[in-house]
């Protein structure tokens, strides 16, 4: 293989709505666009994954039912997927997004083939693959295994990486490649979504998240709650799950004129254009890819200072950081982004250029295509074995 020659990659993440599938789906189409054939291997097809681009493939995982099993099996079948796939079509590199149970089945797969047809096993850690799983006594040790035979492991930040290292035991090389996104061109003006939303004069506060626990929507809503006067604000939640469980809280806080919801939105870049700030309260995150998609549009946060996100965010720079659970905190400084137009577009300026600079997909994209060419000057290290079938589709 001639270095930066054209690579066959194949990848693998979770399709449905969530920042690893996303990363993994919008690295795999911005490969295609450099020049890469590029294979998905996953259940279903990742949402934001077009069809009939250019040199974008798709292979759906068929898990059949078998009555002697109580919880059906993804990792075996997935993995004879990816051994199959590599052989068919001569992958080079097998990229897997979130560690369970993607790694351990591509190191799997890599066993399956003889060395000649071996791709190269890249995993990267999104986040509570370390975090979570990662410290389950029942995940733990797999995770530790795969990252090991993995040819090789990154981390969205800084604060993974050393996660990965604190809490899995791994001591082995990583790499830090941060997120990144690259936004499309909303068809609507700014001013068309906001009448759609309903939003006038008022500041419309932007949180965009799967509203997992760990996202403390409930200190999201508290913290909105303590805004003054109450008429100048709107929240706007795009919600990647049901936002029912949260409408007593709602209720009790006396905010139902406040919000509004958006559910499972594909079209982000219409909505994010029409927000003038995002607040985000979690307790734990890895990067915050919506702090990120937010810069994009000339947003500033105010966030928890947590995990990764000061990796993303510069604290008074180009957003505000206030410790976890210091709601006063939170909501001072939105309170002070609401009446401060000036300070509000002057951190907002900054977020963009910022994005624009460490966050592109040209400032990211090189970093994946220089760890594939790398690894593929290495020789094989896994012994293999020809048991799947290259034939066709
Ligand atoms: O780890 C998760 O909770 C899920 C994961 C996802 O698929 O959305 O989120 C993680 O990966 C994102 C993309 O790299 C990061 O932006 C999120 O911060 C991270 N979540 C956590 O660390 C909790």
């Amino acid at each position: 293989m001639t270095p930066r020659n054209p690579l066959k990659i194949g990848i693998s993440c979770y399709p449905s709505v969530g920042g690893s599938g996303v990363i993994a789906t919008t690295l795999g189409i911005e490969l295609a666009q450099r020049g890469h054939e590029v294979h998905f291997i996953s259940y279903e097809r990742p949402f934001r994954l077009p069809e009939n681009a250019p040199r974008i493939h798709f292979h759906q995982v068929v898990i059949n039912s078998y009555g002697l099993f109580k919880y059906p099996d993804y990792t075996l079948p997935l993995s004879v997927e990816m051994a199959r796939v590599s052989c068919v079509h001569d992958l080079d590199i097998m990229h897997v997004h979130y560690a369970v149970p993607h790694a351990t089945a591509a190191i799997l797969a890599r066993c399956m083939l003889p060395q000649d047809k071996q791709p190269k096993v890249v995993t990267t850690l999104h986040g509570t693959d370390t975090t979570l799983l990662g410290a389950d006594p029942g995940y733990g040790p797999a995770i530790h295994h795969a990252l090991t035979q993995s040819d090789a492991v990154t981390n969205v930040s800084s604060f993974l990486e050393a996660e990965t290292q604190r809490v899995i035991g791994y001591k082995g090389a990583m790499q830090v490649i941060y997120n990144f996104f690259e936004p499309k061109q909303p068809l609507r003006t700014r001013e068309d979504v906001r009448r759609e939303l309903g939003v006038g004069d008022e500041v419309l506060i932007l949180h965009s998240s799967n509203l997992r626990p760990m996202k403390r929507v409930d200190m999201l809503l508290e913290t909105v709650s303590r805004i003054q006067p109450r008429d100048k604000v709107k929240l706007l939640i795009l919600a990647g799950a049901d936002f029912k469980p949260f409408s007593d809280d709602v209720s009790r806080l006396g905010l139902a004129d406040s919000i509004i919801v958006r559910e499972n939105v594909l079209d982000i870049e219409e909505y994010l254009q029409a927000a003038d700030l995002s607040l985000y309260t979690s307790e734990s995150e890895s990067f915050c890819l919506s702090i990120l998609e937010a810069m994009f549009f000339g947003c500033p946060s105010v966030a928890t200072n947590v995990g990764g996100i000061p990796e993303v965010v510069e604290n008074g720079v180009d957003g505000l950081l206030v410790p976890f659970g210091d709601v006063d905190g939170l909501a001072r400084e939105v309170q002070r982004l609401v009446d401060d137009v000036d300070e509000r577009k002057k951190l907002g300026a900054a977020a963009l250029a910022n994005a624009r600079k460490r966050f592109s997909a040209d400032a990211i994209i090189p970093q994946y295509e220089d760890l594939y060419w790398a690894l593929l000057r290495k020789p094989p290290v896994a012994a293999g074995s020809a048991v799947v079938s290259c034939s066709d589709e």
